[in-house]
């Protein structure tokens, strides 16, 4: 699992805390990656009784991951990495990313245990008892649904609080999961000195003292104002009244130097009294880093659900997706849209008109035109996230309602109405095409030129493919060396100008843009349709 180290510079650390696992990538001076390890919570840490890294409660709304749980597999991961013979003495520079809207409750006393911290012992054993709540509530959980309520009701509505914090009220965002826990922890609750995310809890493990968040994650809360970038005292109050700002401290831009690593590390593990700690990030925004997206660009990971990830100059949030402060530049912002019909939906077709081959799917996608000959398709499997509708709906070109369509028209129709979809609700959060714009595709589907092409022609933008596995995890290490004293004040892309370039797949048919640009306005006034019949 752990490469063999082979150093001989100095070296840059990406840590990702992740749901199942805690990663590591090493990198040097000249972006080699030098060292990867990682620690797999279920199989590695048995004894806090996990499966896939969480607890689930009895209600199936309410999921957990034990905090000690994450602090013992950093104990477990710096062993690993002592063993393939990492020389932490060399790391200038460490910076991290984690599951984004996690919460951790640290208790009363719990600061001064952390600035004090002995190298002689692990930092499980030490830290045991500096959590006034063992399980942290994690993005799976969606038990506070009336927690969301109270949030938006307070700040007059769900478009205000997208307006404010970037996105709509949502179970697993902190904001709610704080408020919940005041309510139903009470006594925990009141034994806590302090409220970190995923990101700034780990930060806080190397630094030795609490960590600030960064806008990054923080934006992930319903608490931010994402363009003041000073928390909203009227979300404040209503998730938790005044005392709150106090548990959350200041908030930082993601690029920010928060300090030194804390004399544990140096004594035990032998760091250098001189590495940096970067501020963490959430694994989004650390995956637009890994993945060096531009303004103009936007990436969509074309999985068992595609995710696109947005630069926007502006923010401009909707009731759906989010709009978080960008990692990588504090004043602009980036966006994130989840769809949960994506590859599923596309295996369904290619099994039902194209009898089980992707040749097959390919063909009848190469067969068919441009447009369709008008028809359009709506296919949402399961009940979709964006926008929020189910079923499948299909339309001729007279924007009649019809039950079926050719298996080729049915391959095109599918693909064509989810590619027009992501454009349509990008587009809703700010995204537009600037000179240079780019799309990059990841994923499984992203290895299929047909399915590239198409989404090239409706997004009317070169598209290009990467490698991007463990991009959170590369991204905190990327962030790492752009924050490191000896790259100051160079851009982060100029610190990463040799990393791996994307490349160019396929660009657009010269026919592409008046085509889509057209069935884009249709597509927007049948979804609309859809969404009215379906009702509320
Ligand atoms: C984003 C989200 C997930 C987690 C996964 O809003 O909830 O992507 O960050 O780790």
């Amino acid at each position: 699992m752990a490469a063999a180290a082979h150093q001989e510079g100095e070296l840059y650390l990406g840590f990702d805390f992740s749901t199942q696992q805690l990663k590591v990538v090493a990198i040097d001076q000249d972006l080699n990656v030098i060292h990867q390890n990682r620690v797999h919570f279920d199989s590695q840490l048995p004894e806090f009784r996990t499966e896939g890294g969480v607890h689930v409660g009895a209600d199936g709304l309410t999921v957990t991951s034990p905090a000690l749980m994450w602090v013992k597999a950093l104990d477990l991961l710096l062993e690993q990495m002592q063993e393939a013979g990492v020389d932490f003495s060399t790391v200038r520079a460490l910076s991290g990313s984690a599951q984004q809207h996690g919460s951790v409750y640290w208790k009363n006393g719990a600061g001064l245990t952390l600035g004090r911290l002995r190298g002689e012992h692990g930092l499980s054993q030490q830290l045991q008892d500096c959590f006034s709540v063992r399980d942290c509530p994690v993005w799976m959980d969606s038990s506070t649904g009336r927690q969301c309520r109270r949030l938006q009701e307070a700040v007059g509505g769900a478009a205000q609080l997208a307006e404010i914090t970037g996105s709509r009220a949502y179970e697993r965002f902190t904001g709610s999961q704080i408020c919940k826990m005041r309510k139903e922890r009470a006594q925990e609750f009141g034994e806590t000195e302090r409220i970190s995310l995923v990101s700034s809890f780990a930060a806080s493990l190397f630094l030795g003292d609490y960590a600030a968040m960064d806008y990054g994650d923080a934006s992930g809360m319903n608490l931010l104002d994402i363009r003041s970038k000073k928390w909203s005292q009227a979300c404040l109050e209503a998730a938790a009244g005044p005392g709150l700002e106090r548990l959350l401290g200041t908030p930082l831009p993601s690029a920010s130097v928060l300090g030194n690593v804390s004399p544990y590390w140096v004594n035990r593990f032998g760091f250098s009294d001189q590495c940096s700690v970067v501020a963490f990030t959430g694994d989004n925004p650390a995956s637009l880093a890994g993945m060096r997206l531009r303004e103009g660009d936007l990436a969509v990971s074309l999985g068992t659900s595609d995710t696109l990830f947005v630069w926007l100059r502006h923010a401009r949030p909707a009731l759906e997706g989010h709009v978080f402060v960008n990692p990588v530049d504090w004043r602009q912002f980036m966006a994130l849209l989840c769809f949960k019909n994506g590859s599923l939906t596309r295996e369904r077709l290619r099994n039902r008109c194209a009898g089980g081959s992707w040749e097959g799917f390919s063909a009848a996608l190469r067969q068919t035109p441009l447009g369709n000959h008008g028809y359009v398709g709506f296919y949402f499997d399961v009940r979709e996230i964006t926008p929020p509708a189910v079923g499948v709906h299909l339309f001729d070109a007279e924007d009649k309602e019809v039950s079926s369509l050719s298996a080729e028209a049915e391959v095109r129709a599918l693909v064509e109405g989810q590619f027009l979809s992501r454009r349509l609700h990008a587009e809703r959060l700010g995204y537009s095409v600037v000179p240079g714009s780019r799309v990059l595709a990841t994923g499984g589907a992203s290895r299929n030129k047909d399915i590239l092409q198409v989404l090239c022609d409706v997004m009317n933008v070169p598209v290009y493919t990467m490698d991007v596995s463990d991009s959170a995890c590369l991204g905190a290490a990327y962030r790492a060396l752009h924050g490191a004293p000896e790259a100051s004040g160079e851009s982060f892309f100029d610190v990463l100008k040799n990393a791996p370039e994307a490349r160019l797949a396929v660009t657009p048919h010269p026919e592409a843009q008046r085509v889509y640009d057209e069935m884009l306005r249709r597509y927007a006034r049948l979804e609309k349709r859809v969404l009215r019949e379906l009702g509320p």
